[in-house]
């Protein structure tokens, strides 16, 4: 590898360069991911100034319509061809240097399913057939074509899991006895998170909500389908979460240091798959169905799943104070000052890793059985959903896109584009303060969340709202730059920076001499999975069978819009 250092027009390479079909596939992902940001942020902006009474939309489009496209495009679209296109990039990179012809070909029909369904629901939404939110809650009924349109994009997405599943069974085909590289076992660990989690909202659509939305039946049970759904959408943001806790493996070399521990990420990602899945009654503390003891079990469940994001606070540290001293920093805490403030590969995920400290707090007041009362359906948790999601992940994805783009395209990350990187990365989080932050005291005061702009009659506890509704508005505004900023930049690193052929490296760090070999039972998957399931029957059987058994009365659709 050579070193040519920050600071010169190009940062170093290490000679990797993608196979020209691998490059194609993850490329189309990653093309698709930024156009679904585009469309996404686009919906954002101009929602948000509806809601906060900066705009009024024109006649055509309304306010749950553009809702809708923002979450969809933003959550569902995005974030799954984002991370589908990087865990290919890295497992290209790290298992044979290249991606399996055969999975390359599976990866292209997930492609086109995932394409074909992102289509026809956003279709869906502009007709306005579709205004339902990226929840798409029971009983608000969208047009059948909108829930065939998301089964399409989750089954896609299952060929791409089986893409990264079948690249590591290769390798590991040809090396037995060999822990695996970090990269491509937080892939499958992240895959496997996935299809387990996707059961449960394909079942959701397949078997009640398109037979309902179709007229085959009358009635949906709707505390059915919203398990169903939380079943599915709490895994759903540690499916977002995992690809940013790349930070185990980019992190330790751009900044020079050693990966602390191999061990330790793995056991982080083996407990995300044990016990993301049986908490999602955390989003239900509010609904009548379910009875106590199993709001209280799962939240017990809940508070176990903050650990493995505890140990990566102490391992990202460990790795940064490591690497400053071993830089030659002897105060307690001059680590902080040889940390590489000047490269956005490091800046970006940096201050999303800051954003995550108070975000990660507000997850677990939310997860407080009593505090929930206070702060579920309103604009509090509106706020940590933009703190985690769309600051300590999207900002991750930043830095990877600045890396990765210029990577495929072989071509220099140039000096202007990493200082506009950085201005954009500030730009993104101070927009993210004002208007995450805003949205958190709000919710304190009141304010419900999927509303559009109303002063309820001039309601003088709505008038103490209104500063923090011009703080979130111009916060939107801040974000929305930032965005039209970074898609420039992409589109420069993809098309017009310098060509290189010292392009700049994919960055995966070396683990420390010092660290112990991970032992060969955290790849045993059956035993991992076999405990997940159980998990899951123990949470979820005996109150879904009290649901199917009390028999609820059900729901028709509903068209509120
Ligand atoms: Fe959440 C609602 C609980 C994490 C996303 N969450 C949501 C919704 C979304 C979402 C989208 O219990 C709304 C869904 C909807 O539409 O209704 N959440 C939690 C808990 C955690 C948590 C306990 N959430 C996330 C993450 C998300 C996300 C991550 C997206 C990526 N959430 C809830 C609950 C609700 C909820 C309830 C329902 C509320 C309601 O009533 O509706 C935990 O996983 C959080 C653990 C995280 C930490 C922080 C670790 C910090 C780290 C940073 C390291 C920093 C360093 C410093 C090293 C404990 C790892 C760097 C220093 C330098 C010098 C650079
Ligand atoms: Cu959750």
């Amino acid at each position: 590898m050579k070193d040519v250092g920050y600071g010169n027009a190009y940062i170093h390479t290490d000679d990797f360069h993608f196979h020209p079909k691998d490059k194609t596939l993850i490329s189309a992902h990653l093309a698709f991911s930024f156009f679904a940001l585009f469309v996404g942020t686009l919906a954002g902006v101009l929602q948000g100034l509806q809601r906060t009474g900066f705009i009024d939309l024109p006649g055509a489009i309304g306010y749950y319509q553009l809702l809708t496209i923002h979450g969809v495009y933003l959550a569902l679209v995005f974030t799954t061809f984002f991370i589908v296109g990087f865990l290919y990039s890295g497992m290209a990179k790290t298992l044979n240097g290249t991606l399996q012809p055969v999975s390359r070909k599976v990866g292209w029909a997930g492609y086109w399913l995932m394409a074909l369904g992102s289509v026809l629901a956003l279709i869906s939404i502009l007709n306005n057939n579709a205004s339902v939110l990226y929840t798409f809650y029971a009983p608000l009924a969208a047009s059948p074509w909108f829930y065939v349109a998301l089964a399409l994009l989750i089954i896609g997405s299952w060929f791409s899991a089986w893409t990264v599943f079948h690249n590591y069974w290769r390798w590991r085909k040809e090396n037995r006895q060999e822990v695996s590289p970090l990269f491509a076992f937080m892939s499958v660990s992240t895959m496997i998170l996935w299809i387990i989690a996707t059961l449960g909202v394909v079942v959701e659509v397949v078997v009640l909500l398109v037979p309902w939305a179709f007229g085959w039946v009358d009635k949906i049970n709707v505390e059915l389908s919203r398990t169903l759904f939380w079943y599915f959408g709490h895994p759903l943001v540690y499916f977002w979460l995992l690809p940013a806790y790349i930070w185990y493996v980019n992190i330790p070399h751009i900044i020079k240091g050693k990966i602390f521990s191999d061990a330790l990420p793995r056991l982080t990602f083996i407990l995300f798959i044990l016990y993301s899945i049986p908490v999602g009654f955390h989003h239900q503390l509010m609904e009548p169905g379910i009875s106590p003891f199993w709001k209280f079990l799962q939240v017990v469940l809940t508070m176990i799943v903050v650990i493995p994001s505890l140990m990566t606070i102490f391992s990202l540290f460990a790795a940064f104070e490591l690497s400053g001293r071993s830089l030659g920093s002897k105060k307690r805490f001059g680590w902080i000052r040889k940390l590489p403030w000047k490269d956005v590969r490091f800046v970006a995920p940096a201050l999303g890793m800051l954003l995550f400290i108070p975000a990660g707090a507000g997850g677990i007041i939310n997860a407080s059985y009593q505090m929930n009362q206070v702060v579920h359906n309103t604009l509090w948790v509106t706020g940590h959903f933009h703190l985690t999601l769309a600051a300590s992940v999207l900002l991750t994805f930043f830095a990877i896109s600045y890396w990765l783009v210029p990577l495929l395209a072989r071509r220099a990350l140039t000096r202007l584009a990493n200082i506009l990187g950085i201005v954009q990365a500030a730009v993104w989080s101070a927009g993210i303060l004002l208007m995450g932050g805003s949205m958190h005291i709000v919710g304190l005061l009141g304010e419900p969340r999927r509303t559009a702009f109303t002063t309820y009659n001039d309601h003088p506890i709505v008038q103490t709202w209104e500063p923090y509704r011009v703080l979130m508005g111009t916060g939107s505004i801040l974000l929305y730059i930032s965005i039209v900023l970074f898609l420039a930049i992409v589109v420069y690193l993809w098309l017009f920076a310098p060509k290189t052929e010292r392009a700049i490296e994919y960055p995966i760090g070396v683990v420390n001499e010092k660290a112990q070999k991970p032992p060969l039972i955290l790849e045993r998957w059956s035993l991992w999975i076999s405990l997940t399931l159980v998990l899951i029957l123990i949470a979820y059987a005996y109150p879904v069978v009290e649901m199917l058994a009390k028999n609820a009365p059900g729901s028709v659709p509903i068209r509120s819009w």
